[in-house]
């Protein structure tokens, strides 16, 4: 846990002018550390997003960067081409004085730091179907704005990322290694998780085998990392570019269904409260498939629902196997956490195997139009 000193020397480093007043943590997501910092700059309150890269997940946060300040760049230049200002619309980040958009501390941590964007809100979970369909436009004007990036420029900064296979592989590794002896009680979502091994890979080996492409992709496309302007509810732009990556189209509509899907959390304990809810599939449908359809290959449309299935059975599947190992990589807020997602993710996972074929009828509805 970071202190005012430590933050206050990280901003700094960013040459942020003005006085520093405080911090907020904000704790939403399961890997980097985040925080809130408030500045008085000639009499007006200004706040930064400071964040601490987690390297054990990210090996190389340089390549990471690299990534994130190019596709900003890209982003920016897109947007500027139809409006003055993109400064609402896409993340900026901040240099040290040695022009450099992340610095290292003596213990080997590594930082960075973004503007907040002003006047905007994100949402973990949402009923308001307008949201829902907003957050689809704002994924999917994210693969149009990156439609002719150069994807063999990116790095892979988490190899084999959406590689459903080898994420089997390390699943039925951790079951065997049985490292924090966690094996007998999770044994029925095990088997449960066993059983979904052949769809879940699918679209991997579809991939593998040529019949889809590779695409600049977001690879978390969860609903809290869309902001939203306050007042209008619109989307202003998506944020949390660590995993961008060469990827599947389907594999970004798939991980959005995973949590704005479904009637759950992503770690919802009552089992009975979780299904895919359709009403917000169709929503979040609408949004990105009328966004990106005129740019996507036949065989591509036709694999999205099947997204939402691998994405939550891989994703359910990692907190499973991270369970297993000891809760080394997900940050958990509760000692079972971990095996609380799981058994979320195969619910809802199994729910959407049955209505497969509905949910692909509705994108093929919304390729129509
Ligand atoms: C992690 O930390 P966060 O929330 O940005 C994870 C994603 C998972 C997600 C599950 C680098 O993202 O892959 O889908 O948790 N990020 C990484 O909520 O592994
Ligand atoms: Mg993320």
């Amino acid at each position: 846990m970071a202190t005012d000193a430590l933050l206050k020397r990280v901003c700094e480093k960013f040459q942020i002018q003005g006085e520093y007043q405080f911090f907020n943590v904000i704790n939403s997501g399961h890997i980097n550390t985040t925080y809130q910092v408030f500045f008085l700059r000639n009499g007006e309150m200004k706040d930064y997003i400071i964040q601490q890269v987690n390297t054990y997940v990210f090996r190389d946060p340089i390549a990471v960067m690299d990534n994130i300040s190019s596709v900003t760049e890209y982003i920016r230049a897109k947007i500027k081409e139809k409006q003055a200002t993109a400064k609402r619309n896409v993340l900026h980040y901040s240099k040290t004085s040695d022009e450099k958009y992340y610095t290292f501390l003596e213990d080997g941590s590594f930082w960075r730091c973004c503007r907040y964007i002003d006047g905007s809100i994100s949402f973990e979970q949402t009923d308001d179907l307008d949201i829902v369909e907003e957050a689809g436009i704002a994924f999917g004007e994210f693969q149009l704005y990156l439609a002719d990036y150069p994807v063999k420029d990116l790095h892979i900064v988490i190899p084999h990322f959406h590689n459903t296979v080898r994420r089997f592989e390390a699943f039925k590794d951790a079951v065997r290694e049985n490292l924090a002896g966690r094996r007998e009680e999770a044994q029925e979502v095990i088997d449960g998780y066993l059983q979904l091994e052949e769809i879940a890979t699918k679209l991997y080996k579809l991939q593998k085998s040529g019949a889809l492409p590779l695409r600049v992709t977001h690879n978390d496309t969860k609903p809290s990392n869309v902001l939203f302007d306050e007042q209008t509810r619109k989307h202003l732009s998506v944020i949390d570019l660590d995993t961008v990556m060469p990827g599947l189209v389907a594999c970004d509509f798939g991980d959005a269904i995973r949590v704005i899907g479904s009637t759950g959390a992503e770690d919802e304990r009552d089992l009975s409260k979780v299904r895919l809810d359709m009403e917000k599939y169709k929503a979040f449908a609408r949004g990105f498939v009328g966004t990106v359809k005129d740019r996507l290959w036949e065989m591509e449309k036709q694999t999205l629902a099947l997204g939402a299935v691998t994405i939550t059975v891989e994703c359910g599947g990692r907190f499973l196997t991270d369970y297993l190992n000891g809760d080394k990589y997900f940050r958990i807020h509760y000692p079972d956490q971990n095996l609380v997602r799981a058994k979320c993710h195969l619910v809802l996972a199994q729910d959407m195997i049955k209505r497969l074929d509905e949910m692909q009828r509705v994108v093929d509805e919304y390729c129509k139009k």
